[in-house]
């Protein structure tokens, strides 16, 4: 057998293998996918620099690139099994067994893995990718006429194919590279996201006894381009460390709200869903948002507010800290004071009017107003931990400030940055944010003019990011804009251009475009 179709057989067997097990793994609620597993442990391996660059430079692609990465990774380590095994048939199914073995480890390296669906998901695709090898390399060929020697001697490991057999061996090793494919995909799309869509829809919102708004027409601008006032659920960006969106399910979810208190306790979702609710309007940012990215988002929250729970709780002497813990370990905390201060921080369980996507963390999440979402807004959430000050969550060991409040920024929107324009009277235009603080002016500066005040659209909560405008006539030409937003304290953003870490970028935005003559 030729080294092409060795290797055309290996990676055959991994197909079948990881197939398999995808779909072991959809089907059983509790499996694990060994490929998310293997995911998680790259993630909760690297080092947080790395993990940081990757979301700085794929962003939201980060999760898919790093998939593909194993993927294309298992499929080398096939191919290279198959030609082995033209010799070393059992060295080569070990290689497969070791193979599955990563993921078992990988996968066990996650407490809430079951071990033994664990080992079951490995066993099974470890003997579907050593049956299709044997196969393959093994039971195909020796049905074929053994070759004459060659002048130098060498017959080759295996025998070589007659055309019939390689027909049959192309259509075999195909057949179980489909099949493992269709397998592996059908259990990505069994692995519980449509049953929790069924549960969601069928979740009836009780009404809030405080509503947001209400946003009086004034307050959005009707310029082509500008960045929406509201950022529809399924557009809004979404930063977690999360490979696979956790599933949970709300009939058995439960949060409790424990630690630094004198009465710990647990609410269900029902029991949450009965508690008053309030609605806010708040702008969230992360913290690795570059200047003029789109890593902030506009929505209106409903949810139980915080301070309640917290009173109910009892707070003891030094419980400075409350950290939200998420069902997948990520945890973030923020100090205490700001959840008492702020009315409008919550347990939020509904994003822009319907129940939480199961990506922006169903069923429960935190928003805190002025917070990046690091230390904050800890999404399926399972537990409010109250802690002393020295507890760290998940980010501040990898090298991000203690602290989160999230600064003063303006992004131009229009034109957009690059981009080649007509001559003509056309507004420069964006959204500017100091949740908590409100915006209170921004100005705009083109080439080396003077800051001029844009217009504001109507501001109603100071939580919101505002649209602005200035109208510009556009003159043939190079040009560089600027712009910079003053809060609602009246203190102007900082021109100081610092990277997003630690604690998030600052210094102007600045955009460049072509005006055609
Ligand atoms: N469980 C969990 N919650 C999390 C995170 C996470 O990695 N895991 N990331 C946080 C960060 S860094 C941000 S910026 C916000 C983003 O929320 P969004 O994805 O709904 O926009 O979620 C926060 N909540
Ligand atoms: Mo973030």
């Amino acid at each position: 057998m030729s080294r092409g179709h060795a290797a055309l057989a290996g990676i055959a067997s991994v197909a079948a293998a990881l197939g398999l097990a995808e779909l072991v793994a959809g089907l059983i609620p509790q499996a694990p996918s060994l490929i998310i597993a293997v995911g998680d442990f790259v993630i909760d391996s690297v080092p947080g620099w790395l993990e940081q660059w990757a979301i700085a430079t794929l962003g939201t692609a980060d999760k898919p690139v790093l998939i593909g990465g194993i993927l294309v990774i298992s499929v080398l380590l096939g191919a290279a099994l198959g030609v082995l095994a033209r010799r070393w048939l059992v060295l080569a199914a070990g290689g497969i067994a070791l193979f599955a073995l990563l993921g078992v480890v990988a996968a066990l390296a996650d407490d809430r893995n079951p071990v033994v669906l664990s080992v079951l998901v490995g066993a099974l695709g470890a003997a579907a990718g050593v049956a299709v090898l044997y196969t393959l390399v093994v039971a195909l060929p020796s049905r074929a006429v053994p070759p004459e020697p060659t002048a130098d001697g060498d017959a080759g490991p295996t025998p070589a194919l007659s055309p019939v057999d390689r027909r049959r061996f192309l259509a075999v090793t195909g057949g179980a590279t489909v099949l493992g494919v269709l397998a592996g995909v059908g259990g990505y799309l069994l692995s519980g996201r449509e049953r929790l869509n069924d549960l969601r829809a069928a979740i009836r919102l009780p009404a809030p006894v405080r509503q947001a708004g209400p946003v009086p027409p004034g307050a959005t601008l009707d310029i082509p381009g500008l960045t929406p006032l509201f950022i529809p659920n399924e557009e809004f960006y979404r930063i977690d460390t999360a490979l696979r969106v956790p599933v949970v399910n709300p009939d058995t979810w439960q949060m409790e709200v424990r630690g630094m208190v004198d009465n710990p306790f647990t609410l269900t979702y029902a029991e949450l869903m009965e508690l008053p609710q309030i609605e806010a309007d708040i702008t969230i940012a992360c913290v690795s948002n570059e200047v003029g990215g789109d890593l902030v988002g506009n929505a209106r929250w409903q949810g139980v507010p915080l301070r309640p729970l917290l009173e109910r709780a009892g707070l003891q002497e030094g419980a400075t800290q409350l950290i939200g813990r998420s069902v997948d370990g990520f945890t973030a905390g923020f100090p205490t004071v700001t959840a008492l201060d702020l009315e409008e921080a919550m347990v939020a369980v509904a994003m822009n009017g319907e129940p939480l996507p199961a990506e922006h963390g169903f069923p429960a999440r935190l928003i805190v107003p002025g917070l990046y979402g690091y230390v904050s807004a800890t999404k399926w959430l399972a537990a409010i931990e109250l802690t002393d000050w020295d507890v760290d969550g998940y980010w501040i060991p990898r090298g991000w400030a203690k602290e989160g409040p999230v600064k003063t920024q303006a992004r131009i929107d229009v034109p957009r940055p690059g981009s080649t324009i007509p001559a003509a009277r056309r507004p420069i235009a964006g959204v500017a944010w100091a949740p908590t603080r409100g915006i209170e002016g921004v100005e705009v500066r083109i080439d080396d003019g003077p800051w001029q005040q844009a217009e504001l659209a109507e501001s109603y909560d100071v939580d919101v990011w505002r649209q602005w405008f200035l109208p510009w006539d556009a003159t043939p030409g190079r040009h560089v804009i600027m712009a910079r937003a003053t809060d609602g304290e009246g203190e102007v953003q900082t021109d100081e251009r610092t990277p997003v870490a630690p604690d998030g970028a600052s210094g102007y935005p600045v955009i460049e475009v072509v005006v055609d003559g």
